[in-house]
């Protein structure tokens, strides 16, 4: 009976030919349909997300949707230079956009041509600004969003945020529930955007008294480290509406102050308030020409 060790040969033979015929593209078939059903879910779950996020942003029907129309003719309104950068400084009243500007265009509040500044000077229309031998950017000074209470898609409609090439969210203390929503609104528009936290100087001096602090040193230390924690901390909550991709904002820390002193190509001052913090980082984001010659 020489052939009887070779049955076994012979069933497992059998075994792979209907491994191979039949059971191996029927698993393929279920790996498929079981991939095919969690794209569905995926596409379905990021739809909801994305609902949930024009829910939370206010979005509102009787506004028409951005389309390349509308986009065009809010640039003519707020007159878009196609030619440059054309960027924004958006944000909540009060909180230092036209200082921010004036100072990166070198300007005293009461030089020609600069914003207004001032708790009494609210700004209340569009106006342009061009940075001194930067003709390449356009800098747009608008009114702020008034009250926490404004949904970011009206802010955004109303000032036609749209319009412009980058968005720069200007706030001065932590980024408010409303700052968070703007930038959302931001990312949703695929729009550049990143947001800056001005007068670093007031809260260093604010910190020195408030935490007892032995120098104002002490003070900026304490407080540095607390507003990157802080950022962190908004960063967060800002990525997890965009479960799916690597979504980042950042936030320079700086004072109106110490831009402009930047912006004259003076070295860092020495006092502890109004030392660098991020502004040559928040000038190069601004756009990298405005660091060129700067070795400080
Ligand atoms: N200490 C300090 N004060 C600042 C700084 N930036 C702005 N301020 C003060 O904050 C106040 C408001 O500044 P503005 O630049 O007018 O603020 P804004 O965001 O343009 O205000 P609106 O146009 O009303 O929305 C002014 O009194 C400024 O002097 C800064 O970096 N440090
Ligand atoms: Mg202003």
């Amino acid at each position: 009976m020489a052939w009887i060790p070779l049955i076994p040969g012979a069933v497992a033979g059998l075994w792979k030919g209907y491994e191979e015929i039949v059971a191996r593209p029927q698993r393929r078939a279920r790996e498929a349909q079981q991939r095919l059903r969690e794209s569905h879910e995926r596409e379905r779950e990021s739809e909801q997300r994305r609902i949930a996020l024009l829910k939370e942003l206010g979005y509102d029907t009787d506004q028409p949707a951005i389309t390349e129309e509308l986009i065009a003719s809010a640039q003519e309104t707020v007159g878009y230079d196609k030619d440059k950068q054309n960027i924004v400084f958006a944000g909540n009243v009060n909180v230092g956009k036209s200082s921010l500007i004036n100072a990166l265009c070198n300007k005293g509040g009461n030089d020609d041509g600069a914003a207004r500044v001032g708790s009494n000077q609210v700004t209340m229309g569009i106006t342009r600004h061009e940075i001194p031998n930067h003709p390449e950017m356009l800098l747009y000074d608008i009114p702020g969003a008034g009250t926490q209470d404004v949904p970011a898609f009206q802010y955004y409609h109303d000032q036609m945020l749209y319009a412009f090439d980058t968005v720069v969210l200007v706030h001065d203390t932590t980024l408010t529930q409303a700052d968070i929503r703007l930038l959302k609104m931001c990312i949703l528009s695929n729009q550049k955007c990143l947001a800056v936290r001005t007068k670093s100087d007031g809260h260093i001096k604010n910190y020195e008294y408030d935490k007892e602090c032995n120098n104002l040193e002490e003070a900026r230390q304490i407080f540095l480290s607390e507003v990157r924690q802080d950022i962190e901390r908004c960063q967060e909550q800002i990525a997890a509406s965009w479960p799916d991709r690597e979504v980042e904002v950042r936030d320079y820390v700086v004072s109106s102050r110490s831009v402009r002193s930047f912006m004259r190509q003076n070295a860092s001052p020495r006092d502890a308030a109004t030392a660098y913090i991020d502004e040559l980082d928040f000038a190069f984001a601004l756009s990298p020409t405005l660091v060129v010659n700067v070795d400080n």
